[in-house]
């Protein structure tokens, strides 16, 4: 089975976010990916590969072309605004919220970093555009793998994808490597794909991107937005919109329940997959609904309490649906325990 690793996602290196008032070290670190990608050599899971570089036409079906200039060229214009920012990591602290126009891109990079992004917890750094770019590679030779025949094949993209809207970044996200995947097996033949998110926060990019088309059933698993992050979007009665009415579908779950409640829920929203006309599936996999996951758990109650047996059972779960799959990695932020659940998930649908 191939692996495609982004080999440049150290590049994007955030020390730091801001959290209720403070600046913290970033959760989102390389180290979430190098631990996987040690697992994988040591458990012997698959093939590491490089992936082949994808066409940019390829993302600018699921981003705004502007929002890819923008991204692009974000940390020369931040070194422009004053030499020493080389050192800092830029944070946007202004939005167009309602009343405010979008239609208008000001020339301020303060302004444009705000009218881009969804919130302050997901820094540019010298070195995000490459990486995500680079991300985007890994989704499409994923797609590509099992446009091509192979029943299985994984994008580790870092950073994760499934929060970037097809003009915005945030949560961590910067090109929404999901989408891309599945817009690439749209291209390569698959008349219809589904978008199975079961990351622990809702895919609210991925909704976005897909909310008014009916070639992506897009169905996502996630913390009852009430409570958790993105707060805004992944509400039960969000179900399309034009063409794309009746092609998404949210499964909120209360934070705290345990993972037999989340099963149920999990179970709902296969059943979904399976009852769409896909041919082929994307899964964004999130592994912060880990136990110990430390953005996910709160004051005494973690995410949904899975671990290494229940990510073994969500990886036969995703099996028995029996699409040719590509899974793309998301959040999920204990890095020391990401290796052995990543690999778990892998088992569970290789075993
Ligand atoms: C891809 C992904 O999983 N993005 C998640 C973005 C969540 N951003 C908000 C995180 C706020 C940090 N929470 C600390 C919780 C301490 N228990
Ligand atoms: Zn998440």
């Amino acid at each position: 089975m191939k692996i495609y690793h982004n080999d440049a996602h150290a590049q994007h290196h955030a020390k730091l976010e801001i959290y209720r008032g403070k600046l913290v070290p970033a959760f989102e670190t390389p180290a979430r990916q190098d631990a996987i990608e040690a697992a994988i050599l040591k458990h012997n899971i698959g093939e590491l590969t490089l992936a082949p570089v994808c066409d940019d036409a390829l993302i600018e079906q699921v981003h705004a072309a502007d929002y890819l200039t923008f991204l692009k060229g974000a940390w020369a214009k931040w070194i422009v605004l004053d030499a020493a920012n080389a050192e800092l990591e830029a944070f946007p602290a202004v939005w167009p919220i309602r009343t405010l126009r979008t239609d208008i891109v000001p020339d301020n990079f303060c302004a444009q970093l705000g009218r881009y992004s969804m919130d302050s917890g997901s820094p540019l750094t010298a070195g995000t555009w490459v990486a995500a770019r680079r991300g985007a590679d890994c989704a499409a030779a994923a797609a590509t793998e099992i446009a091509h025949g192979a029943p299985l094949a994984i994008a580790l993209a870092r950073p994760p994808g499934h929060h970037a809207g097809a003009d915005f970044f945030g949560g961590y996200c910067f090109i929404n490597h999901a989408a891309v995947a599945a817009q690439q097996l749209l291209n390569s033949g698959h008349a219809h794909v589904a978008i199975l998110d079961v990351d622990y926060h809702h895919g609210n990019g991925t909704q976005a991107i897909f909310y008014e088309r009916d070639d992506v059933t897009f169905v996502s698993i996630h913390g009852d937005p009430r409570t958790e992050y993105p707060f805004y979007l992944g509400y039960a009665d969000e179900r399309g919109s034009g063409a794309g009415l009746g092609f998404n579908h949210n499964f909120p779950v209360l934070h705290g329940t345990d993972f037999e409640g989340w099963f149920v829920q999990l179970t709902r929203a296969i059943e979904v997959v399976r009852l769409s006309n896909a041919t082929a599936l994307v899964v964004s996999l999130g592994l912060d609904t880990f136990a110990d996951d430390p953005v996910s758990s709160s004051a005494g109650f973690s995410g949904f309490g899975l671990r290494a047996p229940e990510f073994e059972r969500l990886g036969q779960l995703l099996a028995e649906i029996k699409l040719p799959t590509a899974l793309v990695f998301e959040g999920g932020y204990a890095s020391d325990a990401l290796g052995d659940n990543f690999c778990a998930v892998v088992r569970g649908m290789t075993a």
